[in-house]
């Protein structure tokens, strides 16, 4: 990654004897989850999901990925922690930044949140829960998709992604594109995965595979979405960024030898549970 700006105002580390916020932060019940808010262009709508984020946690990351409308200036007055890159460098550059920021001030997980309100922050302690439960687990928010209410090209495409990440990582997952996840913070730290301007939309792919080989698997836990923000166009570029998930994704599978019994194992109906790490045997 490429020099970035420096945090914006400072705020103890998680674990800290700081729980609240005279500004509005709240004390929450969630020490060590801190959230982490990727932003590229989101003036209209990242205030209220930050605002939504401080309500359950007490270290909330904002990543400006070189915006040029303002995004920043619109939580200037709330008590996150603001990162700036200075030019766009795409959303797995921007979540990276932001992960290891929350590495650095000894959060213990990492829930993640699109800035664009597709998300509802007020479903965060139901990925929490999900998260406590099974703590070695990525939880992903998997989005109820009503059909009608989801351009059908990008239904199938998802419902491809699904059927060849879960091919890959070796188990069933019900929504491997949603943005909204709590992650095990260590895991930032373990992936060898690609976090370039190239990887943008590939990393919330590629990590679920690679934590697979570390036996750490993904849980679903429903949530709700929205696609109501007229306001601005997606950044997802669907021939771009799908033929990048799929290079990704060869070149895994190619890895290892097709992984056969990984397919069999994706097409099993009932989703893989979590399972724990094995400890020392790295898979
Ligand atoms: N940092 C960074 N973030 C981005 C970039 N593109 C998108 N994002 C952020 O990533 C999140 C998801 O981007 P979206 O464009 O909403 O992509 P999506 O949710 O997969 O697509 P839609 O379902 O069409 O909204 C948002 O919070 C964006 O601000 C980018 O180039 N850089
Ligand atoms: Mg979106």
């Amino acid at each position: 990654m490429s020099a970035a700006g420096a945090p914006q105002g400072t705020r103890p580390p998680m674990g800290g004897t700081a729980r609240s916020d005279a500004r509005g932060g709240r004390a929450n019940s969630d020490a060590g989850i801190a959230v982490v808010i990727p932003a590229y262009n989101e003036r209209a709508t990242l205030r209220q999901v930050a605002l939504g984020a401080l309500a359950h946690s007490s270290l909330v990351i904002v990543v400006d990925d070189g915006s040029t409308d303002g995004t920043a200036d619109v939580v200037s007055d709330l008590p996150v922690v603001m990162l700036r890159n200075p030019k766009n460098e795409g959303k797995a550059a921007t979540l990276w930044r932001g992960a290891q920021e929350a590495l650095s001030r000894g959060a213990k997980a990492v829930c993640t949140i699109d800035g664009d309100a597709q998300h509802d922050p007020a479903e965060m302690p139901k990925l929490f829960a999900a998260h406590r439960e099974s703590p070695g687990s990525i939880v992903i928010g998997a989005r109820l998709l009503p059909l009608s209410a989801v351009p059908r090209a990008r239904y199938r495409a998802n419902q491809l992604a699904n059927f060849g990440i879960g091919w890959a990582a070796g188990y069933r997952i019900a929504d491997s594109q949603s943005g909204f996840r709590v992650y095990p913070a260590d895991l930032f730290e373990r992936a060898r995965v690609r976090h370039d301007r190239r990887a943008s939309f590939v990393l919330e792919s590629e990590i679920i595979i690679e934590a697979a080989r570390f036996g750490v698997h993904a849980v679903c836990v429903p949530v709700t979405v929205t696609y109501a923000n007229p306001s601005r166009k997606s950044h997802f570029r669907p021939v771009v960024d799908i033929a990048r998930i799929v290079r990704m994704l060869a070149a895994r599978l190619l890895a290892r030898g097709l992984n056969l019994p990984g397919l069999l194992r994706s097409l099993q109906v009932r989703p893989a549970k979590a399972i724990p790490p094995l400890p020392g045997t790295g898979r």
